[in-house]
């Protein structure tokens, strides 16, 4: 199903000619409206007629994080203060947030997005779409908000936290589709079981989940759990929010709305463009937005990108599952952990419970990591010996596919903090 067949399913030809006419005026406005672009494309002796080709992308300077903080509020804006008609804002873990703004016109492409987005994960005009995702300054909420009211489906906009709540709204509702983040649809897949109700009593029928990295074990945990198909969303706030990639029905791989946004993977090192298939960090400029147009932008997320036409009929390129940032990463005695990876080797084990930390301390020069991961009641009391083998195989298989030694601390159930947004994986005592 698609809610813009033309759009999702251009040829590769015409989606070139839309880009490069697309980027051109981007680049286009942003050297005439933000400074900080003028200043830095004048400073690499360029300016916009430079841009000719798609292959010119590669060489206009790259946007990061700070260039946000060092304009902070509004400085990247290239429209005048009464055209913006709404702020959202990213709160980064130091210094000020990111404040990102959006035109009349933005907020419509963004109602369009993620009307895609909702479609190709199932969603009608007869859909009604539990939005647990936080409204407010974070993007979750309201885009996901106006992007099921265009589709017709009835939202109820219950935001974040409360859960008993959301499940009794789910079943006296009938929600048929469920969104929010994978770490929240766990936990009120918990609540669900306590609460003594079972998942036939429930209408259910597809999640959206996103705005944190989650395995495919974590997926079909979730998909087992709520009885469910569970879509992953990707997007960020300094492009547009949710919006700019869903998966489709086949889930292999998220569409990236590349009439609107040009995905490029860059090695994180030197800055190089890597081709098709290889691993590195995403790198995303808008060419359709008027508020914040942003050029090259480095989202830190590690993924592969592939052009392979998928079974679904869309043309626009695949991202893969985001493995983590690279902020996220972790690197414990020169080697890199991402969360996700301990997360997959935990469930495919499978006798813990899916809920985990990562901690991680420096004793002496050393960095240590330790584990701490829930086990079920059933199995919290059963003797201690089986509790000493569960952590031998867990430390042994960390061992053998991270290549790192970590001490596994098996935790009483419900006793790591559950999230009603983005989890909390990592803790980093180590004060560097
Ligand atoms: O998290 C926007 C969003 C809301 C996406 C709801 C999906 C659903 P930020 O708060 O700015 O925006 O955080 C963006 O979250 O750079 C990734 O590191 C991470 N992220 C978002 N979606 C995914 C995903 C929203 N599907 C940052 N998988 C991004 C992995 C994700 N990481």
């Amino acid at each position: 199903m698609y809610w813009n067949r033309e759009a999702e399913c251009m040829s590769r030809d015409r989606m070139q000619e839309v880009q490069l006419r697309r980027l051109r005026t981007t680049v286009e406005r942003a050297f005439n409206n933000v400074p900080h672009y003028r200043r830095v494309l004048q400073s690499q002796g360029m300016e916009p007629g430079d841009v000719r080709t798609l292959d010119d992308l590669a060489k206009l300077p790259f946007t990061v994080k700070k260039d946000f903080r060092d304009n902070y509020p509004f400085g990247l804006f290239a429209v005048p203060q009464n055209e913006i008609v709404r702020y959202h804002s990213s709160s980064g873990t130091t210094g000020k947030p990111t404040v990102v703004g959006y035109t009349r016109n933005d907020l419509a492409m963004w109602a369009e997005l993620m009307a895609r987005s909702l479609v190709s994960a199932g969603t009608t005009r007869n859909s009604v779409v539990q939005n647990a995702y936080g409204y407010g300054l974070f993007t979750g909420g309201l885009g996901v908000h106006y992007g099921a009211e265009l589709v017709g489906a009835a939202v109820i906009p219950i935001s974040g936290g409360n859960t008993q709540r959301q499940v009794m709204v789910m079943k006296d509702f009938g929600t048929d589709i469920l969104t929010c983040t994978p770490s929240y649809a766990l936990f009120i897949a918990e609540v669900i079981e306590e609460m003594g109700i079972k998942k036939e009593d429930l209408r259910l029928k597809a999640g959206i989940f996103g705005a944190e990295p989650w395995s495919e074990n974590m997926r079909q945990q979730i998909e087992t759990r709520l009885g469910i198909t569970a879509i992953d969303i990707y997007g960020l706030s300094e492009i547009i929010g949710p919006g700019v990639a869903i998966e489709c029905e086949e889930k292999c791989g998220l569409h990236i709305f590349e009439d609107h946004f040009m995905p490029e993977i860059i090695n994180p090192g030197t800055g190089d463009v890597l081709p098709y298939g290889e691993k590195g960090e995403l790198v995303l400029t808008t060419i359709s937005k008027e508020a914040l147009p942003i050029i090259r932008y480095r989202t830190r997320d590690i993924t592969t990108l592939t052009v392979e036409p998928c079974i679904c009929g869309r043309t626009h390129v695949r991202m893969d599952k985001v493995t983590g940032r690279s902020d996220d990463m972790i690197i414990i005695r020169g080697v890199n952990v991402f969360p996700t990876q301990v997360e997959s080797i935990l469930l495919e084990i499978g006798e813990t419970e899916p809920h985990y930390q990562l901690v991680v301390t420096r004793q002496g020069s050393l960095d240590m990591l330790e584990i701490q991961v829930e086990v079920s009641e059933r199995m919290f009391s059963d003797k201690i010996k089986r509790l000493e083998e569960l952590e031998k195989k867990i430390h042994s298989q960390v061992d053998s596919i991270l290549g790192i030694s970590a001490k596994i601390r098996l935790v009483e159930p419900k006793s790591i903090p559950r999230s009603e947004g983005k989890a909390k994986r990592v803790i980093d005592k180590r004060e560097i």
